[in-house]
């Protein structure tokens, strides 16, 4: 517990400095677990701390996502990654003095052809070899354990198997940014809404000295860039280039109901995904859309394909009215995998790529990169994400595990 009177959930407003230590852009998920570790972990005053949103805090990807957290990932470095976090989640309402609503749902991974089949073992293996808990499990178990899949043969992709992960949770993305934010504010930290930057500024040596916003320059010791679907537009500001491209991914919520869905089901051939929220509602998303674009536009194509889907998977939504949908933005990198660290302009360090697995990793986000700029070391759990490794040609290749496209 932090000690410090909650209070209801305000933020303090306070002027605007003209330096900081830590300047961060992006008021999602990272930026303020970021700000809120590099207090508490570090030693920084939260006042020579700032947090720049353009929105409203959690308006991007932290509150357009599907809420699951899970480390049954392919590759050693993503399941080591991932498994941090999951820890930090089982405390984190503790930590933070705010409510998570974390429910451990369990995780199924369905796999509807024998290539499929072969890959959830892979994961399995490796998952295990690393002491995370997941397994392969065939249809009578997975009949029993969540009642509401459809079972039938006599379907285009009858389920043949599922790779189970008891710890696979979903849990309040929003709680999540609050949590972290209120936190920050309690401390005296600085989250500025509706700031807009517009440059990274650099000395005559290259060194990023801070930025330039709508609001006037401000200098900082550190730049942090935690925006997820904006990166390029901050990291061109810097004069960086990645191989991230921005592809929208939707989602929509049934009406609430009672709870009825056993556990949070993704398939890896259809690309669906399906849970139910501690509100009640059936949340329901689908892969990415192929093309690149800053539109928010939700579309009939992405509701008709992805209700098909879903109704094959567990044929009894097909009762419930659809209450919403929404778009979000995800910056994809060619391995799946994100980037994270150092980059070549001192002082400027990016959280990104985040694809459609960030929420996931806020919380180790926040502690890995709060400790790379507390240390100036970069942490070995994220070594691996550094942006070096396209020219090195060391990817992490996690696509299989990500189940959002072909
Ligand atoms: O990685 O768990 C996931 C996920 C679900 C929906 C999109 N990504």
């Amino acid at each position: 517990m932090s000690g410090l009177l909650r209070g209801r959930t305000f933020f303090k407003k306070y002027d605007m400095k003209k330096s900081y230590d830590v300047v961060i852009i992006g008021g999602g998920a990272h930026g303020l677990g970021t700000a809120y570790y590099l207090v508490k972990n570090h030693g920084f005053k939260a006042e020579n701390i700032a947090v720049l949103e353009m929105n409203y805090i959690g308006a991007g990807g932290s509150g357009r996502n599907t809420t699951i957290v899970r480390s049954n990932y392919r590759t050693p470095e993503g399941i080591r990654f991932y498994e941090r976090s999951m820890e930090l989640w089982r405390g984190l309402s503790a930590d933070l003095d705010f409510n998570m609503m974390m429910s451990n749902l369990g995780h199924f991974t369905l796999a509807h052809t024998d290539s499929s089949v072969r890959v959830q073992r892979e994961r399995a293996e490796t998952n295990k070899l690393l002491g995370v808990d997941s397994r392969l499990i065939f249809r009578d178990e997975i009949a029993e354990l969540c009642p509401e899949l459809n079972m039938s043969m006599d379907i285009p992709y009858p389920i043949e198997a599922a790779l189970y992960h008891p710890p696979g949770s979903v849990l309040r993305h929003d709680a999540v940014v609050w949590g972290y934010g209120s936190q920050f504010s309690m401390r005296g930290g600085h989250i500025h809404q509706g700031i807009k930057v517009t440059g990274i500024r650099k000395d005559g040596s290259g060194k990023c000295i801070g930025v330039d916003t709508n609001q006037g320059p401000i200098d900082a010791g550190v730049v942090m860039s935690a925006v997820a679907g904006w990166t390029t537009q901050v990291t061109d500001m810097a004069g960086i280039r990645t191989p991230i491209t921005n592809h929208p991914l939707q989602a929509f919520v049934t009406e609430p109901v009672k709870p009825l869905l056993h556990k949070i089901i993704v398939s890896a051939n259809l690309h669906t995904y399906i849970s139910q929220t501690d509100r009640g509602e059936i949340l329901i998303g689908s892969e990415i859309e192929p093309y690149t674009t800053y539109s928010m536009r939700s579309t009939n194509t992405f509701l008709e394909h992805s209700t098909a889907n879903a109704l094959d998977v567990v044929p009894l939504l097909a009762r419930l009215k659809i209450q919403r949908q929404w778009t979000g933005y995800c910056d994809m990198t060619p391995d799946f995998s994100p980037i994270m660290g150092k980059t070549e302009v001192d002082n400027f360090v990016i959280d990104a790529g985040w694809g459609t697995w960030g929420f996931k990793a806020s919380a180790v986000c926040g502690e890995t990169m709060a400790e790379l700029i507390g240390t100036g070391r970069t942490p070995d759990l994220i070594e691996p994400f550094r942006l070096s490794r396209f020219a090195e040609e060391m990817l992490v290749p996690e696509k299989a595990a990500a189940s959002v496209s072909h």
